[in-house]
């Protein structure tokens, strides 16, 4: 937890943790854990392909979220917002969080915000296998919200599902090829829909078909019907921040817990995914791997019996 008397301290703290988090070996990171806080800070995730505009738009959400937490009564000094873009590898911009640096230079001097890129190792299909342990560090921290950047390539859209509370999948008018993948997918895949560049040609129909892929896909939820937000003027984020607003309000706590439950599944399958590539890149205990079959089912089957006592929720 930051300590007001020593908040420079702490922030090298919270960079020397995540620096760890993001590189180090599972012997590091199973070192490093701590156990999960009962109420984590609310996690919105930001994802979308490349260069659709998600930094910018990060950095215009996030001096309204800030603006929120600092008017709730008691909000403390620091050390409120952390604004993270994970896996910054994308060929557009290279991943830079700073989309837009008038309004983020306006809060990046704020200590209430922390705000940081993240090139983590082991990346695939777009989302870091480090990504629980690096969210789990920045949670560690005592922020109150935490907003992630994450580049959607593919499967990372679903695996964003799985990591926030809130989803934000922003999409432009010429996405109209990643709207069919999902209609074909029939999966919900986030929360809010944002069509960026709204001002552009061709948003009133990419609009169109995800308000119609909305009608038959499968809900993700009982309580929130997924909002579709076309952002015309992309300086105004107020409708965006609305209805973020909205979706925390609509989650009711058990539904909250499915999710966090689910962000425990994929620490747990990305941990043990990450191991077995770090001793098949040692090159050890790999040349008999057909001959072991047997004896990783007999552990494989153990571990999920374990997983399946434990307590629900
Ligand atoms: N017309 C228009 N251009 C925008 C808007 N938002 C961002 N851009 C431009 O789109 C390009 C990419 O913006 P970014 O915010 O870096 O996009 P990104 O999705 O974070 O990109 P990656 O992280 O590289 O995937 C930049 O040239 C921006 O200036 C918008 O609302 N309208
Ligand atoms: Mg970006």
């Amino acid at each position: 937890m930051p300590s007001d008397a020593h908040p420079m301290q702490s922030r090298r703290d919270l960079a020397r943790a995540l620096s760890r988090a993001s590189r180090g070996s599972i012997a590091d990171l199973l070192a490093a854990e701590t156990p999960p806080l009962a109420d984590p800070p609310w996690t919105i995730a930001i994802t979308g392909p490349a260069g659709v505009g998600k930094s910018t738009l990060v950095s215009r959400l996030a001096p309204l979220r800030l603006a929120r937490l600092q008017a709730v009564p008691g909000a403390r000094a620091q050390d409120l917002l952390a604004v993270l873009a994970i896996d910054p590898t994308s060929p557009v911009s290279g991943g830079a969080i700073l989309g837009d640096r008038i309004r983020m230079d306006a809060i990046a001097g704020d200590p209430a915000v922390f705000i940081r890129s993240i090139a983590s190792g082991g990346s695939h299909g777009g989302l870091s296998r480090n990504i629980v342990n690096i969210l789990n560090t920045v949670f560690d921290h005592g922020f109150a919200e935490v907003i992630v950047e994450t580049v959607g390539a593919g499967q990372s859209e679903y695996a964003a599902r799985h990591l926030a509370d809130c989803v934000v999948l922003v999409l432009q008018p010429d996405t109209g090829d990643f709207v069919q993948a999902m209609k074909s997918g029939l999966m919900e895949v986030a929360d809010i829909y944002v069509v960026n560049k709204a001002q552009l040609p061709g948003a009133a129909r990419t609009e169109g078909e995800l308000e119609s892929l909305l009608r038959y896909v499968t809900p993700a939820s009982r309580h929130w019907h997924p909002l579709v937000v076309p952002l015309r003027d992309p300086a105004d984020l107020a409708a965006l921040d609305l209805a973020v607003q909205a979706h925390r309000a609509a989650m009711i706590p058990a539904e909250i817990a499915e999710r966090r439950m689910r962000r425990e599944q994929l620490w747990l399958s990305a941990m043990v995914t990450r191991r077995i590539e770090e001793i098949a890149q040692a090159g050890a205990g790999v040349s008999d791997l057909p001959t072991r079959r047997a004896r990783y089912a007999h552990v494989l089957r153990a571990l999920a019996d374990d997983l399946s006592r434990l307590p629900e929720g």
